[in-house]
């Protein structure tokens, strides 16, 4: 069913390469045949993919109101561009938090459900989302601008609560039962945060009152580890969207405050010692045992090397052994360093891993979005979906003021060995 499916969208002509094969997902130079579907070579393959969708809204309840009739343009085409990629589970970010599922139900209903353009619709029979901090007054000045309410002084920067959420759609049964949360987890309650500095006083690290800090969770939208089951074994999606390290003074409160986010995943991974410092919603303690596998998704907002770079977590991330990096590239995104200049010039990662096209006067484009699965996963393929312009889906893409989203749709094939044909 699902392969039938996949062939009438006649994009879909490609055989995957042998592993490893991380920059050239497809045998093809063509961008819209890079993407190929997971899992019609002879090995089952499982594609992983994160997404910075951009639904998000101005205001509570408009997007379930968007996503409530099947017309919503943006929406229709973040949904064409999940039915090209088709991946077998997908973290979206920015993605209003609406309780109940609302908005993550209609989206699948309304969107996913319905072929867009021509494409196959996607069936995504397992749905995860849980309320994000952002947007939930704190009741505490964390802006330190003299007063109390708003996006700045919210336990995550947004408007209302749950704007800019999150929500995993699944091929795979969600162990929601087994699903861990850490959104109340507190930033002091990791050794060694990067706590930031008031730097008009003296003592140090005090930009946040002691009250504060007993308020003050670590992650800004939430982090979740949510097991999947791939043919009778669990794979540990690891979500989550850190703040975006910017919008800050000296202080780098965001930028500390992003690098700790991510920072929590290499320790969560590593388990053991490491990780005992952790504890969960359910207050469950620790991290991973070793061996489980996992793959960590999501906008984390750092390049490794350019932009607002801070040289900690996301290297240390990237450098974890038990986390592999299979450098998922595109050429659209070389084609548009090139052509957009600015900051892109002076950039020193590769411009073809870029996933974010961010304004080029002071940042320029970046690798923000991460498809990371453990070292114990082997990987088949990965790509970003950036076609160059003009090719097919590029009208999805787009340049700034964007169709889609300024981010772009990252995967990863992994292989499960022992998977059972669905
Ligand atoms: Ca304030
Ligand atoms: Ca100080
Ligand atoms: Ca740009
Ligand atoms: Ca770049």
């Amino acid at each position: 069913m699902r392969l039938l499916a996949r062939c009438v969208t006649g994009l879909l002509t490609v055989s995957l390469l042998a592993v490893p094969a991380p920059l050239a997902v497809a045998g093809s130079t063509d961008d819209a045949l890079a993407v190929v579907p997971a899992g019609q070579g002879a090995r089952q393959e499982v594609r992983f993919a994160t997404y910075n969708a951009s639904l998000n809204r101005s205001a509570a309840g408009e997007l379930v109101r968007d996503l409530g009739t099947p017309d919503d343009a943006q929406a229709k085409s973040i949904a064409e561009v999940l039915q090209i990629t088709r991946p077998d589970v997908v973290l979206l970010n920015e993605f209003d938090y609406a309780p109940g599922n609302r908005a993550a139900d209609l989206f699948n209903r309304n969107y996913l459900s319905i072929g867009q353009n021509g494409k196959a619709p996607l069936d995504y029979p397992y749905v995860y989302t849980a309320p994000s901090n952002t947007g939930v007054p704190s009741g505490h000045d964390l802006d330190n601008d003299g007063s109390v309410g708003g996006a700045g002084d919210a336990l995550g920067f947004g408007a209302f609560e749950g704007q800019s959420g999150m929500v995993i759609y699944s091929r795979h049964p969600i162990l929601t039962e087994s699903a861990r949360t850490f959104q109340r987890f507190l930033w002091k309650d990791m050794p060694g945060a990067l706590l930031p500095d008031n730097p008009v006083t003296e003592a140090p690290e005090d930009w946040y009152s002691k009250s504060e800090l007993a308020a003050l969770p670590l992650s800004s939208t939430s982090h979740w580890d949510v097991p999947v089951s791939v043919g009778g074994k669990a794979v540990h999606v690891l979500a989550s969207h850190p703040t975006p390290p910017v919008s800050d003074d000296v202080e780098d409160r965001n930028g500390r405050r992003n690098s700790d986010e991510i920072r929590f995943w290499s320790d969560y991974v590593t388990g053991g010692p490491d990780a005992s410092y952790i504890h969960d919603d359910a207050g469950a303690v620790g991290g991973l045992q070793r061996g489980e596998r996992f793959v960590v998704l999501g906008d984390l907002g750092r390049d490794p090397l350019d932009g607002d770079a801070r040289e900690t977590s996301i290297g240390r991330l990237l450098d974890n052994r038990l986390v592999q990096d299979p450098l998922p590239s595109s050429d659209g995104a070389g084609e548009a360093s090139a052509l957009q200049g600015g900051a892109n010039a002076d950039h020193r990662s590769d411009p073809r891993l870029d996933t974010a096209d961010v304004e080029d006067l002071d940042t320029g484009n970046i690798r923000a979005d991460y498809v990371l699965p453990s070292s114990t996963l082997q990987v088949a393929a990965a790509g970003v979906f950036w076609p160059r312009a003009g090719m097919p889906g590029s009208e999805l893409t787009g340049i700034f003021p964007f169709p889609t989203s300024d981010h772009r749709l990252v995967f990863a094939d992994v292989t499960l060995h022992g998977l059972r044909r669905r």
